[in-house]
Formats: structure tokens, sequence, C-alpha cells
């Protein structure tokens, strides 16, 4: 008899640069799931619980009984389990991989960055931005604590000048590379069509580029947020292609949040 799928609950921020790579992997590969966005604080009794890894990072993708965390845990096992995937061909998978880790490594860089260049002049925007999916009592916590949280994510993502400034050297060195990856006109990093690799990338660079399909990038505001943080990357090549990216391959997020 055959087994039946569980099914999906991705876990996320719907901030997420990592969440978005996920995200839009299931989108694009048509797999039904819902999405349940946490907020910043609450997310870490869930992630831990259901991790199960001493970690506290989402996304985290249920089936059933089983909880994934970790992006790159979480594209493997839907290969595995609901592949093989259009945007993951076996071929390629070395060349694949390779693209995904070098953007899945700048990750916590274009946090770092962002929050450094914002927290104190977008406090307002980000208080929102962590709110938005909380329960009435949660945004309550939030809008109480948020000098805590902001010291504690200070904390958390090492934001200290020599920190920040080390992000920006590895957010252009990666956009070095994709920049050259991309000279000759090719829109696909892998292959002649889409793949994880170009969605890493694209999901990656996300909260830089500000796709104006993204519920939260492309919001009027985040873009006013961020204005500063991102003007010195805005006329690079590897900008467009992200927006060419999001404009051709993105569609629409089918996790029933946004
Ligand atoms: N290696 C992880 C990184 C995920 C990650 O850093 N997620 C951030 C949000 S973008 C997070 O959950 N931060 C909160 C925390 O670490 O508690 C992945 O690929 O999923």
């Amino acid at each position: 008899m055959a087994k039946t799928m569980p099914p999906l609950t991705l876990y996320t921020f719907a901030m997420s640069h990592y969440s978005e790579k996920v995200r839009w992997t299931l989108d694009t590969s048509d797999i039904p799931y819902r999405e349940v966005c946490l907020s910043p604080a609450f997310h870490i009794a869930p992630a831990l619980r259901m991790g199960r890894r001493g970690q506290t990072t989402l996304p985290i993708l249920q089936a059933g009984q089983e909880a994934i965390q970790d992006s790159p845990r979480i594209l493997a096992w839907l290969q595995q389990h609901r592949g093989p995937l259009p945007v993951m061909p076996v071929a390629v998978t070395r060349p694949m991989r390779e693209v995904e880790q070098r953007f899945d490594a700048i990750g916590k860089d274009v946090a770092r960055y962002l929050y450094a260049h914002s927290f104190g002049s977008a406090d307002a925007h980000i208080v929102k931005l962590w709110t938005d999916h909380a329960s009435p009592w949660q945004a309550a916590i939030i809008r109480a604590t948020y000098p805590l949280m902001r010291w504690v994510f200070k904390q958390k993502l090492h934001i200290r000048p020599a920190r920040v400034a080390l992000a920006e050297d590895r957010i252009r060195l990666a956009m070095d590379w994709l920049d050259r990856e991309i000279a000759d006109g090719r829109h696909y990093l892998v292959g002649d069509r889409l793949t994880v690799a170009d969605i890493t990338a694209a999901a990656l660079l996300a909260p830089l580029a500000c796709p104006s399909q993204h519920p939260v990038y492309g919001d009027a505001a985040y873009r006013e947020g961020m204005k500063q943080a991102v003007a010195p990357w805005r006329q690079r090549p590897a900008m467009a292609w992200v927006r060419w990216m999001y404009d051709n391959h993105r569609g629409p997020m089918k996790g029933g949040v946004f």
C-alpha cells in the first residue's frame, strides 16, 4: 500500500533570507506546504524543541513527526523525500552545492551589515518587522523590551565596527564573484536553467537588492529604512541579476502567510 506523505509546515521569520531560500524552492517545485512565521525571541523554544540540535535558527521544516533544521539539510531532505526536484538536477549536484555554500556563508554577514546600519536609525521599522506576525501579547513584549532585544541581537550577531567591516568585505567578495560569473550575460549560475544555486544566491542577497516581489524587502518602508545601507551596492550587476531572478522566477508565495 502506498505510504501517504505527511503535510509540510515551514517555520520561518518573514524577513529571513535563509527562510526565503527554502520557501522559494518549495514554491517553484510546486510542493504544498503551510508557512508559519514566528517572531524573534518567541522562536527560541519551538526551534530548540523541534530542531533537537541545540540550535535556535529558522527555517525548520516539519514533516509529520520529523523536523529538519538548517536550509541545506532541508533541501537535501526535500530532494530525498519529494524529489528529484527540477531545481536540483542530480548531474550538477556538486557545482550547485558549491554555489549554495558560497552564499550561505555570507548570510550572517548580510544580516550583520543591515542591522548595523539600521539599529538606531530605523528602529521603528525594525519593531514593525519583528511584530508583524506576532500575537498581540508577543508584540507588546517585543515593543516593551526592544532596547534589550536590540542589545542581545548586537551581541549575538557580533555587531562591532571591525566585524561589520569584515562583513562588508565578505559581501563585496561574494558580489565580485557573482559579477564575474554573469559578465558574459548568462542568467544561470549552474547549467542553463534555474537551480537552487540561483535560488540561494538570489535569496541570500535579496535583503540588499530589495526585489519588489518580496513582502519584506520590497516594502516601501523597508527600502526607505535600508536606503543608506544598500546604496553602495545598488549599481552592481549582481543586484540587477537578483532582481531579474525575482522578476522571472520567483512566482507567488504559496505557504498562505503573505
Ligand atoms: N545555517 C542556517 C542559518 C539560518 C539562520 O541563521 N537563520 C537566522 C534568521 S536569517 C535565525 O534563525 N536567527 C535566529 C537565531 O539564530 O536564533 C540555515 O541555513 O538555515
